[in-house]
């Protein structure tokens, strides 16, 4: 374990007044990390839809009556398209994406190995997300140049079960460890919104800080709640509470990116400043997340203007 923040400790940082919370979280991310700087990514879903978990806030999975209907599968043109349509916009990370429940060892995956390296040739970083993960395809991966990959705990121990019963908080714990003992960059954050409550969020915090190293992203997704999902008619949670895992997330997490991920797009500019503020400092860029709409790239590149954000640093 790389540091000592226990459960109540992060509760206490949790739980400081505000104005304190971010000010002390600014201060934390100048000492540790370049404040003007903001990294850019970008998704490229390669297989969308029909994925066999039951993630109760996810469009993908074939449990729910959602408009992704099952599995789509993009070209290896289509994939090298949309790298190249995300470098105009400032990207120069791709994350792969499939809605796989385990990585197959098939020609499917070979192709991903070999779409990844032409990415790397192009000079651009790529990471992948793409299900539970072996030891050796973890190898495979990082030979190829991916040095990332995500893989979200989404929630609190505790409240995982009502949000994912076709596998454990447990699980996805020890496929974080295995990344971190094969040295791939580890990817791994949640969602606020879910319904989950302020000690659930704390609990979460402790368990990503907790690893054995630190991660090397940790992405904040805000509920985007979608038609024909279990959670299709959860209210949004206030842009505070939002602010406050972030700054918390600095401080125990400090040389850790911060990824403000899913929900930008409801999220104002100045509500956006405010989590730069408190300390996040990666956004996913492009029209698209994975299957609904991302923040507008227009704005995004006046919104960074404004902000005096560099490009990836
Ligand atoms: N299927 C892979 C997995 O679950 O590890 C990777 C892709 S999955 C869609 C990545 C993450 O996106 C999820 O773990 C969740 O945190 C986030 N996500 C998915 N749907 C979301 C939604 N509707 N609102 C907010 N975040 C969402
Ligand atoms: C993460 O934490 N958020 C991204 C990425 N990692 C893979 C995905 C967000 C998906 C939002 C809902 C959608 O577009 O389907
Ligand atoms: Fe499948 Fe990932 Fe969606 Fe869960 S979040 S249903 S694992 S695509």
């Amino acid at each position: 374990m790389h540091n000592s923040f226990k459960l109540q400790d992060i509760a206490a940082i949790y739980n400081l007044p505000l104005l304190k919370l971010i000010a002390e979280a600014a201060n934390i991310h100048s000492i540790h990390q370049k404040h003007t700087v903001m990294y850019r990514n970008t998704l490229v879903s390669y297989k969308t839809g029909g994925c066999a978990e039951d993630c109760a806030y996810c469009s993908q999975s074939s449990r729910h009556k959602t408009n992704v209907g099952p599995s789509i599968r993009l070209s290896e043109k289509e994939i090298m398209d949309q790298v190249e349509e995300a470098v105009k916009h400032g990207s120069d990370r791709i994350c792969l994406s499939a809605s796989w429940k385990n990585v197959p060892d098939n020609e499917e995956f070979e192709m991903l190995i070999n779409v990844g390296k032409a990415i790397r040739k192009m000079g651009l970083h790529v990471c992948a997300t793409l299900g539970t993960i072996t030891r050796q395809q973890i190898v495979r991966l990082r030979e190829a140049g991916f040095t990332a990959y995500n893989h979200n705990i989404d929630t609190s121990e505790q409240f995982y079960p009502q949000i994912i019963s076709t596998r454990t908080f447990t699980q996805r714990i020890e496929t974080l460890k295995l990344l971190q003992e094969e040295k791939m960059g580890c990817c791994s954050g949640g969602i606020v919104g879910l319904g989950e409550s302020h000690d659930d969020r704390i609990a979460m915090l402790h368990s990503l800080a907790s690893l054995p190293q630190p991660l090397f992203t940790f992405p904040i997704n805000m509920l985007v709640a979608i038609e024909g999902t279990p959670l299709e008619n959860m209210q949004p949670v206030s842009v505070w509470d939002l602010v406050r895992v972030i700054a918390t997330a600095r401080i125990v997490m400090p040389s850790t990116r911060i990824c403000l991920a899913a929900g930008r797009k409801q999220l104002s500019d100045e509500a956006q400043a405010l989590c730069f503020l408190a300390g996040a400092n990666s956004v996913f860029v492009g029209e698209k997340l994975l299957t609904t709409p991302n923040a507008t790239p227009g704005n995004d590149a006046s919104l960074f203007e404004t902000l005096g954000l560099e490009l990836n640093g």
